[in-house]
């Protein structure tokens, strides 16, 4: 089944940027219930926006939602310090968000995640930046798996993290990612395909239609997760639908629960 991983909880956002500065626990509460009632199955957590305020952020976040979290935290730094401070703190099993290729950045989270049974998004970035092709892409992948392995990561706990880029700036950026999480499928059926989707519409007017489309497209290539609002119900229904769809949900029960509550419609 699709696992959901609910983005909100994130400082860039100006309504949580201002509540974790005036330290309003309430409301990142209540935003915390509303993501899990909507079917977030993980809850990312990413304090990054407030400079030299990571830490305590990230601290006083983990802290205000632990006590009301019934799904595991996705901890969403670059920084491996955060992420090993953030980890520490945890109760249950978190998604570590993320490990890339960059050489620091990568040097620095392989003796952290060393035997960790945890899960971990793994994006296909290095010192050259951005992918610049769907070969690219996979070549990073099998790069990641096989050095997530070595340290005992199983492949069934990587989240590859193509990167979606805007097709604004290259109409053939749908069909490069598409491409390539088929291939990343193929070579390790085991592995997760997750990450956020809305770069595809950046630059384009009425992006919401254009990120709905592009997740169910993802959903038929083999992505299986991703980072999105799951209070956006029309995001919410699409991936449902696909999911039963794509034969991942048994008798269409969630289907029918999600028609049911009210959350599907034509
Ligand atoms: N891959 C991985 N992790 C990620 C990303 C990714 N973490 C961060 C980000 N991308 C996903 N999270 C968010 C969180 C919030 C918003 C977008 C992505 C968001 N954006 C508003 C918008 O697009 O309209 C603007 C901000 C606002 O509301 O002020 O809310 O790709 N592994």
């Amino acid at each position: 089944m699709f696992e959901v991983i609910g983005e909100r909880i994130n400082t860039s956002r100006k309504n949580v940027q201002a509540a974790v500065s005036e330290r309003n626990a309430e409301y990142i509460i209540d935003d915390v219930k509303k993501q899990q009632a909507a079917g977030a199955n993980f809850i990312d957590v990413n304090a990054g926006a407030r400079i030299g305020h990571e830490v305590e952020d990230m601290k006083w976040l983990i802290n205000t939602i632990q006590p009301i979290a019934t799904v595991p935290l996705c901890l969403d730094s670059p920084d491996p310090t955060v992420l090993e401070m953030a980890f520490q703190m945890v109760e249950k099993t978190p998604m570590i968000n993320s490990i890339s290729l960059e050489k620091e950045r990568f040097d620095a989270m392989i003796p952290f995640l060393n035997e960790k049974n945890c899960k971990v998004i793994a994006l296909c970035m290095d010192d050259n930046g951005m992918p610049s092709s769907s070969d690219d892409i996979v070549q990073r992948a099998i790069k990641l798996v096989e050095e997530l392995n070595k340290i005992k990561i199983k492949t069934e706990n990587i989240y590859i993290d193509p990167l979606v880029q805007p097709i604004s700036t290259d109409v053939k950026k749908g069909v490069m990612v598409l491409d390539a999480v088929r291939a990343i499928k193929l070579k390790f059926p085991e592995v997760h395909i997750s990450g956020g989707l809305s770069n595809i519409s950046y630059g384009l007017p009425q992006r919401k239609i254009i990120n709905r489309t592009f997740v169910s497209l993802m959903m038929a290539a083999g992505m299986d997760s991703a980072i999105i609002d799951p209070l956006d119900q029309k995001i919410m229904a699409t991936i449902k639908t696909a999911d039963m769809l794509l034969g991942h949900d048994n008798f269409c029960g969630n289907y029918l629960r999600g028609v049911r509550a009210g959350v599907i419609e034509s």
